[in-house]
């Protein structure tokens, strides 16, 4: 029996670091018009999606990003974007930064900055929050890049897992529903911890420059939205479940950010692709059923998954180095 759900994915294009939050959400909000008026009933926005993406603005002083944070959602200023969901019957998807305030791991209540997403029912309820698991970059000003990406300096590592929430969304009753952000989506790791969990719909916000800064090596432009792509078409595949992945895009803060949104299907495919580097609504209808014959079969986790094999990917971290051949060790 058929599950239909009608998403998008509203890729953004550029906000500048001068650009107010009211512009951006001014944006949205026309985004949120036009599903409506294309049936859609959920709706994924990037990762950062209020500002600019701040990271690559180095603040001597911490505090001083605070400008950059959201310390409730909604706010005054987020609230026409709760308001438009609600007019229109539409749940959305939301990334930015939060300011919690929050006991850490030694009980100590403090404030505290994560790098998240949410998802809203269209009757405004937040159903679902995460914090990005996997942060790039780096914490201290780098002198030997052009851009600086300092997600470790203004984020703390997500303390939520990778969770999954089964809620009513659209004309469906439930939909078993997860999310990761940005560079998690290169990580199978976080695929395959939503997958045992039976998610049917991953959504995801990412901002990707379209050349590597990281002063590592050459790493060709055209494989950037390649590797962005197998990532998120092997994750869907291999946990059999639908993805919305949604870019910010264009020339944001003179840095090229690569765009290409897209919507996959639990086979891998991409159903839908943006073609610019604009503002862009891309639609799909998602079958969730089709989510069933991966479980079924190549994918049916109970009857095929050794978690006794893969215990290395949780006892370790980095990479340790093999034993070495030696023909005298068979003796
Ligand atoms: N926002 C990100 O997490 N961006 C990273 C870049 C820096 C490689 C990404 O994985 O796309």
């Amino acid at each position: 029996m058929s599950r239909i759900l009608t998403v998008a994915a509203a890729q953004l294009g550029p906000i500048q670091k001068a650009e107010p939050r009211s512009v951006a959400v001014e944006r949205m909000v026309r985004l949120l018009e036009r599903a409506h008026k294309r049936g859609v009933e959920l709706v994924v926005f990037p990762e950062l999606a209020l500002t600019t993406f701040f990271p690559r603005h180095y603040h001597d002083d911490i505090a001083e990003a605070d400008c950059w944070f959201e310390t409730t959602m909604p706010s005054n200023e987020t609230a026409p974007l709760f308001a438009a969901a609600k007019r229109y019957g539409i749940g959305f998807h939301l990334g930015y930064g939060e300011i919690a305030h929050e006991a850490d791991d030694t009980g100590l209540v403090r404030q505290r900055r994560f790098n998240t997403s949410i998802l809203v029912s269209p009757q405004g309820d937040i159903l679902l929050k995460y914090r990005k698991v996997h942060l790039p970059g780096h914490a201290e000003y780098d002198p030997r890049r052009n851009v600086q990406h300092l997600e470790k300096r203004y984020f703390e590592v997500g303390n939520l897992g990778f969770p999954v929430i089964r809620a009513p969304m659209g004309g469906l009753d439930g939909i078993n529903m997860g999310m990761m952000i940005c560079n998690d989506r290169r990580w199978p790791e976080a695929w395959r911890v939503l997958g045992p969990q039976s998610v049917e719909l991953v959504m995801l916000g990412y901002n990707t420059p379209s050349i590597n800064q990281e002063a590592g090596g050459f790493e060709a432009h055209h494989l950037r939205v390649f590797h962005s792509h197998l990532s998120i078409q092997a994750g869907a595949y291999q946990n059999a479940t639908f993805a919305v992945a949604t870019a910010k895009a264009g020339t944001e803060d003179g840095c090229e950010l690569f765009g290409h949104s897209i919507i996959v299907n639990p086979q891998g495919e991409i159903v839908a692709q943006a073609t610019t580097w604009d503002d862009e609504l891309i639609t799909a209808d998602c079958n969730l059923a089709q989510c069933e014959l991966g479980r079924k079969t190549i994918f049916a986790f109970e009857q095929h998954r050794r978690p006794e094999a893969y215990r290395r990917i949780t006892d370790q971290v980095g990479a340790v180095n093999p034993p070495v051949w030696s023909a005298r060790a068979g003796e």
